[in-house]
């Protein structure tokens, strides 16, 4: 059975990735991806400059390993750092020889302007980046909003970076949308720009969760007041249902990535009935490490074996109504 899948017209070897965020902020841990059957590497979301987040504890995983949450706060990099040449030869070097993969880098800028910095110094780099995820909806950012929950901005932002005509192709991590009218909006929005977005991941962790310790009788995180971005398991349904909404609304040139508590080949198997084309994992990678990637891709080939399908493009949108 075949893996392959094409994301914004990019061929993948598989349809499961890394999630920005966990075990993807440098290439040591960035090679481990390249080395297992993930299909793309994709590296933590990037600001212009290095910074530290917030301060730890700022990860909780629950004792029934159904949820995680963190404030991580954007610990990364910096920018420079995931377009150097060294940095992309080290990650690239985890592949398996004589092969490669598309790697990927994510940009989360405090501002516009640093957005707007981000791509200009990604789009005249020499390095081959055939995509970047632009984070819309990080969580933890203390004292900002989540930028794809205020239509305003979401417009303003997509207008003013349409008018700079990058030639790097674009993606959008989106957050939950609770209610499937501002899913709606949302989607209405992102396909006036269609001709730029050439794919949208959802979701992002499910903002303001907040874990109490009973012990301690405090929350478990300590930045922002204990409050900070849900995964894992939890958040499984919430994703379907923002895959499904999002692949019947947005333009069938914008293709859907679905991320949100996958971790085995069963969960990639739901989203891809549901219209993704590919999938992210993110807590399950963060948990288990990067052999997650083959495990999961082994349960996928099974699976789809046993339902008598002979490729992913077979059951992607598949899903069929209640009877
Ligand atoms: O670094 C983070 O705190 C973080 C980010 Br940028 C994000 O997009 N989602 C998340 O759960 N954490």
């Amino acid at each position: 059975v075949s893996l392959e899948t094409t994301l914004a017209g990019i061929p993948l070897k598989t349809c499961v990735y890394n999630a920005s965020g966990p075990r993807s902020g440098n290439s040591s841990a960035l090679a481990k991806v390249a080395a297992s059957r993930s299909g793309a590497i994709l590296a933590k979301s990037a600001t212009v400059s290095s910074q530290n987040g917030n301060p730890q504890p700022r990860t909780w995983h629950s004792p029934d390993d159904k949820a995680s949450m963190n404030s991580e706060g954007l610990p990364n990099n910096g920018i420079d750092y995931y377009i150097e040449s060294s940095t992309i030869e080290e990650t690239l070097a985890g592949c398996k020889e004589g092969s490669t993969k598309p790697y990927m880098v994510s940009i989360s800028g405090k501002t516009l302007d640093d957005n707007l910095a981000m791509l200009d110094k990604i789009n005249t780099s020499p390095a081959n980046i055939p995509l970047v995820e632009l984070n819309l909806a990080c969580p933890n950012v203390i004292g900002k909003p989540i930028i794809a929950y205020d239509f305003d901005q979401l417009k303003m932002i997509l207008k003013t970076i349409q008018s700079k005509k990058y030639k790097v192709k674009l993606g959008l991590k989106l957050p939950p949308y609770l209610d499937s009218k501002h899913l709606s909006q949302a989607a209405a929005i992102i396909n006036e720009y269609s001709s730029m977005v050439s794919y949208v991941a959802s979701i992002n962790t499910i903002g303001n969760a907040l874990s109490v310790d009973p012990v301690s009788e405090a929350p478990f995180i300590s930045s922002n007041n204990g409050l900070a971005g849900l995964s894992g398991p939890a958040v499984k349904y919430t994703a379907l249902a923002n895959v499904r909404q999002m692949r019947e609304q947005l333009d069938k040139s914008i293709d859907v990535v679905g991320v949100g508590g996958i971790e085995s080949g069963t969960d990639v198997f739901l989203f891809l009935l549901c219209g993704a084309t590919a999938v992210q994992v993110g807590t399950c990678h963060w948990k288990e490490g990067a052999t997650c990637f083959d495990r999961i891709c082994n349960e996928l080939e099974t699976i789809l074996q046993e339902k008598g399908y002979s490729s992913v493009q077979d059951v992607i949108g598949q899903l069929k109504p209640w009877s």
